[in-house]
């Protein structure tokens, strides 16, 4: 317990989320007469007054649409619109601006690489490497494609403890492989899987590396030049953004090659009634009017975060799930799923024979908000032979007293379900 105490007070004076939290007005409310205890941050964050503001004032007094319009809110509008675009390169070291195609999310970003790469790349035969724990955004886009090209999908599976088993790897990957594209951070078991020996073992063979970074870009400091990887895909909304904005990095040479994957306005550079050329990249993966606003407040986000320092973040997040972690395993009946030592925030559980949906709703009452279900994992969960998990996952305005709060609030679940 001392332990714990100190380490409490170490890491306050690393980041303290006090002081962050007064950004977040939606954090102040009371839900159910209770004080909102938001830990539902793996499925979206809470938005700072600095995106809101940034969204706000770009309708108040930018709006218009981008890179057509010779006009003053026209040139504001793209401006804004594309220094998105090179914040979002400078966030995670991408080299140029050029690598990054803005997309509706994750989910489309990785759409965007199994038709745009995939469909002119895969032959039948050719062999897709997943894992067994990839939400179902990085999984099944790519059974809808190897189902239509003739191509397989393998495997590696995850242990007990919610790590990859790399001998299994090691066997799978093949001159068939045509690519490996795996989750960085897992949404269930909160495991950090290590991204640069699988980069490493399948650039060893000439295969590229698609890393679904949903949960990593919000938490940790991501290097794309240091990593490596070929592409990677993130989500605004799981780090401060709004919804309806992403992105997908990828290396130049592939999106070069790549064919559009949809057609429509700004893609193309010439039109003729039977054919059309395309736009430089990342235009020609951007078809229609593009989610304006949503990069404004994007970069407000990468701003907002950047301020604060990513390391620090990630060593917060560490210090307050390890606390929650050492906390929630002394409550008689719990099950908690994975035990990586490389984890971020996200505890995935079970306590006694109370259904996750049933204690998710008794937390509500409480004023705690947190995820129960599948997770978009359901192999997962079919693997580990449970319907659901409850699920509590952490950004640093999150605070050791809620999680002090949780704990409580789990004991006296276990009293009221009476297991
Ligand atoms: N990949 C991972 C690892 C995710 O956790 C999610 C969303 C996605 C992809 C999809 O992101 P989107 O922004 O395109 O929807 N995960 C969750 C979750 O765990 N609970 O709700 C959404």
């Amino acid at each position: 317990m001392e332990a714990l105490q100190s380490e409490k007070i170490n890491i306050k004076t690393t980041l303290d989320p006090y002081k962050y939290r007064p950004d977040f007005p939606i954090l102040s409310q009371k839900v159910h007469d209770n004080t909102l205890v938001y830990f539902d941050n793996a499925a979206t964050t809470q938005k700072p007054i600095q995106v809101i503001e940034s969204i706000n004032q770009y309708y108040r007094i930018s709006n218009a649409n981008v890179h057509r319009a010779i006009h003053l809110l026209g040139e504001r509008a793209t401006n804004g619109y594309e220094e998105a675009r090179v914040r979002a390169a400078r966030f995670i070291n991408a080299e140029s601006e050029r690598q990054i195609v803005f997309t509706r999310g994750t989910t489309e970003s990785i759409n965007l690489v199994a038709n745009s790469w995939g469909r002119k790349f895969l032959e039948p035969g050719d062999e897709i490497i997943l894992t067994e724990m990839e939400h179902h955004s990085n999984l099944i886009p790519w059974q809808l494609l190897t189902h239509q090209m003739g191509a397989k999908l393998r495997f590696i599976p995850f242990k007990a403890d919610g790590t990859l088993d790399f001998p299994v790897f090691e066997q799978i990957l093949s001159n068939k492989t045509k690519l490996v594209a795996v989750i960085h951070m897992s949404n269930v078991f909160g495991t950090i899987n290590p991204i640069k020996r699988i980069i490493r073992m399948a650039h060893d063979r000439g295969v590229p590396v698609l890393l679904d970074a949903a949960q990593s870009v919000p938490h940790l400091p991501i290097d794309v030049q240091n990593l490596d990887c070929d592409f990677l895909a993130f989500s605004g909304h799981k780090m401060l953004g709004p919804t309806g904005i992403g992105a997908l990095y990828a290396k130049v040479r592939l999106l070069e090659n790549m064919d559009p994957y949809q057609g429509g306005g700004e893609m193309i550079s010439s039109v003729w009634l039977e054919n059309a050329t395309w736009n430089e990249i990342p235009h020609k993966f951007e078809a229609g009017t593009p989610n304006i606003a949503g990069a404004f407040g994007f970069k407000a986000a990468m701003d907002y975060l950047d301020n604060i320092g990513m390391q620090k973040i990630t060593l917060y997040e560490q210090a307050i799930t390890t606390y929650a972690l050492d906390k929630m395993m002394e409550i008689d009946g719990m099950i908690i799923y994975g035990s990586a030592p490389e984890r971020g925030g996200a505890i995935s559980f079970n306590l006694g024979n109370i259904h996750p949906h049933d204690l998710a709703h008794y937390l509500d009452q409480q004023g705690i908000a947190v995820r129960a279900g599948h997770h978009c994992a359901q192999t997962v969960m079919r693997k580990l032979n449970i319907a659901a998990t409850t699920r509590a996952s952490f950004y640093f305005y999150n605070t050791f007293e809620e999680v002090d709060y949780f704990v409580e609030q789990l004991k006296s679940a276990v009293a009221f379900f009476n297991f």
